[in-house]
């Protein structure tokens, strides 16, 4: 079986280790990873939601934290701190610093970036095969007012920096009009017998790898039945800023907003099934009146098992309404 797969960073990055655990040897994952989280820092490029999957999958990732390398040393930071040289906000480790001077090395040589994620993913054998959603630099930024006027700043300032307290006004993925999807993206999509949103963020994340053209086509049109999983719990995020950015875009921060944020496929949208948290099964009947085969079953990620389950469900959802 090809399952192919849009993705995140954390939340992408969980639900693919469960789904590596629950297909069978021989089936095949794709993952298409969204790169406008990106950030140039230091002259180096860093790709925050392909490096979690990469680490997370590979073994190498913090696992409380959910980015960044295991065993991290700081100094590098220390150092440039030293130098008063920022941000002092980003927080790169030494053994992730590593992995942006091979990435900035080898796009200086000339190598797009999905075959230079290629050649990182040759050290951590995430055991998918992992596609940036572009070659082509997108970057998304928001559009905020705070005490400095009305403003844009960089996705990572607004979050790590800003700790996303402001509203977010707009959502802007810099770029992402004129990027074409990288090599291969499209023949997944197409070649895929299932299709997976995961629980990642729909705006920032699984919103910025639709919004590249051709992508959201793609999976409109897939011959593959398209399955996702909600990252909205009881009307909450289960973790980060999604209902700051869902408001941004004018749709409310539940687990059936989301799915019609997404539209039925039988009405130009994109899902055939959603996976909705038991905790939110009264919003089954919403979602299926919007067109979508809807479950309500345990979607908290607590375990590389009970993420397993939750793969399992979503593929058997996809057979259901295949
Ligand atoms: P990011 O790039 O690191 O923000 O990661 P993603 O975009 O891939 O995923 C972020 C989303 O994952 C957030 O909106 C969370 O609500 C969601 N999420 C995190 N943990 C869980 C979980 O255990 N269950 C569910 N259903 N969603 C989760
Ligand atoms: N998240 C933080 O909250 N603080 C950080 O200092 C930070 C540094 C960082 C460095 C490399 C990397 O790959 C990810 C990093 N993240 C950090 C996570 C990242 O900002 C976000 O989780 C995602 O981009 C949000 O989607
Ligand atoms: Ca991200």
């Amino acid at each position: 079986m090809r399952i192919t797969a849009l993705a995140g960073g954390i939340g992408g990055a969980r639900f693919l280790r469960g789904l590596r655990a629950a297909v069978s040897p021989g089936d095949e994952i794709t993952v298409i990873g969204n790169t406008g989280d990106d950030i140039h820092l230091y002259g180096l490029k860093v790709c925050p939601d392909l490096d979690t999957v990469m680490y997370t999958l590979g073994g190498g990732i913090h696992e409380e934290q959910g980015w960044g390398r295991t065993d991290e040393t700081w100094s590098i930071k220390e150092e440039m701190k030293a130098y008063g040289v920022g941000p002092e906000w980003f927080g790169l480790g030494d053994r992730d610093f590593a992995t942006h001077i091979v990435r900035t090395q080898m796009l200086a040589a000339g190598y797009p970036l999905s075959a230079v994620t290629e050649a990182l993913c040759a050290r951590w054998q995430p055991g998918v095969r992992l596609l940036p959603m572009s070659d082509d630099r997108v970057e998304t930024h928001v559009r905020i007012t705070d005490a400095d006027g009305p403003r844009v700043v960089h996705f990572q300032e607004y979050w790590v920096r800003l700790h996303a307290a402001v509203d977010a006004e707009a959502i802007v993925p810099v770029g992402a009009d004129t990027a074409k999807p990288a090599p291969g993206v499209l023949e997944a999509l197409a070649e895929a017998d299932v299709v997976l949103l995961p629980p990642s963020n729909p705006v920032v994340s699984i919103g910025t790898v639709l919004a590249v053209p051709g992508i959201r086509e793609a999976v409109a049109g897939a011959s593959a039945p398209v399955i996702g999983l909600s990252p909205i719990v009881g009307g909450a995020p289960v973790r980060g800023m999604a209902d700051k950015v869902l408001a941004a875009v004018g749709v409310e921060t539940s687990a059936a907003a989301v799915a019609e944020h997404y539209g039925s496929r039988a009405s130009g949208g994109l899902l055939d099934g959603w996976l909705v948290d038991s905790s939110d099964a009264d919003a089954v009947a919403r979602v299926e009146a919007a067109g979508i085969t809807c479950r309500a079953v345990p979607l908290m990620m607590s375990s590389v098992e009970a993420t397993a389950e939750m793969a399992r469900t979503a593929l058997a959802l996809a057979a259901e309404v295949a």
